[in-house]
């Protein structure tokens, strides 16, 4: 898969092609990464990309030619790939959102500074208008990369083994259950004494009731939601009920109650 992002900082990416899943990715030519810089298509003599916004206030607007310059550009460059712009206006992304986003070919990524780009680039150029989340962050450039890596984590060859990306906590709709590794006891916190079993089918059960428990407790939101599209089968229900049967006085974090 392809990505070309519109960035006036794009040294920032470096984070992802320096080391890591993204980085051995690209260098295995699963992804490629190719940056355009709004700077290098300003035309006045100044090279502005930024100016006061029209009718008043605080901060600066990108400007629109050097931003139109730079997707004309890259969409010269990868042609089939539509464009993305990274805003806190855009559509909340989810794991079922990157699952989708995960089937094109490529993506022009258009990262924003300032309060934001001249409205007339998104009437324009932009495809599709993402947010990463409710809360207030200084740029686009983060939301690309965690974009990115959410994505070429899921493309074949990404992970060292295959089936690390679909048995993923939210890929099942769950939360992941707790880990442990050695040593056995750490300040006489000993490990659950099912996974040193040696049972596999027992270990299996404990960890997906882990799962759905932790998810009760901590996101009955997203418990609601994925019952919904994939109700819960007898066996589950009953891994459920003794989970919360052992937790005497447990209850989901919000207090939701079913009306
Ligand atoms: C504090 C400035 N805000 C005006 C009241 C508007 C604003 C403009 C630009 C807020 C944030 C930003 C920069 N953020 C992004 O470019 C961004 C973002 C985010 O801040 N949160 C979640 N997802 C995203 S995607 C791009």
């Amino acid at each position: 898969m392809r990505f070309d992002v519109i960035t006036l900082f794009p040294q920032q990416f470096r984070i992802l092609s320096d080391e890591g899943v993204v980085a051995r990715a690209l260098n295995r030519g699963i992804a490629e990464l190719h940056l355009w810089n709004p700077r290098d298509y300003a035309s006045d003599p100044h090279r502005r990309v930024d100016d006061r916004p029209y009718g008043g206030g605080p901060g600066m607007v990108m400007l629109f030619e050097p931003l139109a310059a730079a997707i004309a550009a890259a969409r010269a460059a990868a042609p089939q790939a539509q464009v993305a712009y990274l805003s806190p206006q855009g559509q909340p992304l989810d794991q079922a959102a990157i699952n989708a986003l995960a089937q094109a070919p490529g993506w022009i990524l258009l990262a924003g500074r300032y309060e934001g780009i001249d409205e007339r680039v998104l009437e324009q150029y932009v495809d599709q208008e993402w947010s990463i989340g409710d809360y207030v962050l200084s740029g686009g450039e983060l939301p690309a990369m965690v974009v990115m890596d959410a994505i070429i984590r899921l493309l074949p060859g990404a992970l060292g083994h295959a089936r690390s990306a679909c048995e993923d906590s939210h890929m099942s709709g769950l939360l992941d259950c707790p880990h442990f590794s050695r040593p056995e006891v750490i300040n006489g916190q000993r490990v659950p004494e099912v996974l040193l079993s040696g049972d596999h089918g027992a270990i299996a059960r404990w960890r997906h009731q882990q799962a759905l428990g932790r998810t009760w407790l901590r996101r009955p939101d997203l418990l609601a939601r994925t019952t919904l599209e994939n109700p819960l089968d007898k066996q589950e229900q009953q891994l459920l009920r003794d989970f919360i049967q052992a937790r005497p006085g447990a209850a989901p974090d919000s207090g939701e109650i079913d009306p």
